[in-house]
């Protein structure tokens, strides 16, 4: 199935509740539909979390996804991460990280996030990015601060060629079909790649990403494939 997320079918909000929302709501969107918004009144992260999303500062886009295959499906907020993530290297030359299963971090702060929801045939994924917020414009945190690129790059970025590039990424990502290439470009920016981290029950040095976008633990009792939950480092 060919990605096609530069169809011009885009619609554009000053301000809108959510853009996944929208997005899960817009029934005959085409593959590729893209939702941006300037700004958000109840912008929604996981597990019934909010994400804060001023006016002026923020990316905040939503894209529709038809048809995916299994593989791709089960590793998208990885690949949609992955691809947010090197699109903001090339524009700010700052190192991403990404924390699993759907954080991008840069210096140990969270400037991103992904939240992809939906049925089996039509998948929406989210993304939220901090790029010209001040510290007054984030939300506080304790582990993971929030940061925008501004802050970390003490420069301003445009929304409109920030979403270029990430759209031209993830374009580039979801074509490529090329698992191996995408799990090492993944692990490479791994946030606590060999560290001792607990999701849920399980307890264990952290291995990498198996091939359905687990995180892989490494116990006393063997390799544990963690599949939802927050990573504590321990
Ligand atoms: C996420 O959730 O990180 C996924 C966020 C996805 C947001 C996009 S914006 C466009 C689209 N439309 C939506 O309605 N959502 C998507 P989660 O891992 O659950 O993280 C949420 C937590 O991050 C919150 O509990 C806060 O601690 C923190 N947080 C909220 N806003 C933030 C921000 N702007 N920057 C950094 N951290 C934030």
């Amino acid at each position: 199935m060919p990605f096609m997320p530069l169809a011009r079918t885009r619609r554009y909000f000053d301000s809108i509740d959510s853009t996944n929302t929208y997005a899960l709501n817009w029934q005959d969107a085409p593959h590729g539909a893209l939702v941006w918004a300037d700004s958000q009144t109840a912008g929604r992260g996981r597990l019934g979390r909010s994400w804060s999303s001023p006016p002026g500062v923020g990316l905040y886009f939503s894209l529709v996804l038809r048809d995916l295959e299994p593989d791709t499906k089960a590793r998208l907020s990885l690949l949609v991460g992955l691809s947010v993530a090197e699109a903001l290297e090339e524009l700010s030359g700052l190192r991403m990280q990404i924390k699993w299963p759907n954080d991008v971090l840069a210096r140990g702060h969270k400037i991103g996030g992904v939240l992809c929801e939906g049925t089996s045939d039509r998948i929406v994924a989210g993304v939220g990015l901090n790029l010209n917020q001040t510290q007054d414009d984030l939300p506080q945190r304790a582990i993971f601060p929030a940061s925008s690129l501004l802050l970390l790059a003490g420069r301003r970025f445009d929304v409109a060629p920030t979403l270029e590039a990430v759209l031209g990424s993830l374009h580039v990502r979801l074509n490529q079909n090329d698992w191996p290439a995408e799990r090492s470009a993944i692990q490479e920016r791994l946030y606590g790649l060999n560290e001792l981290a607990k999701v849920g029950a399980a307890t264990g040095l952290v291995q990498g990403i198996g091939d359905d976008g687990a995180l892989l633990l490494r116990t006393a009792d063997g390799v544990i494939e963690a599949r939802s939950g927050e990573v504590e480092f321990l």
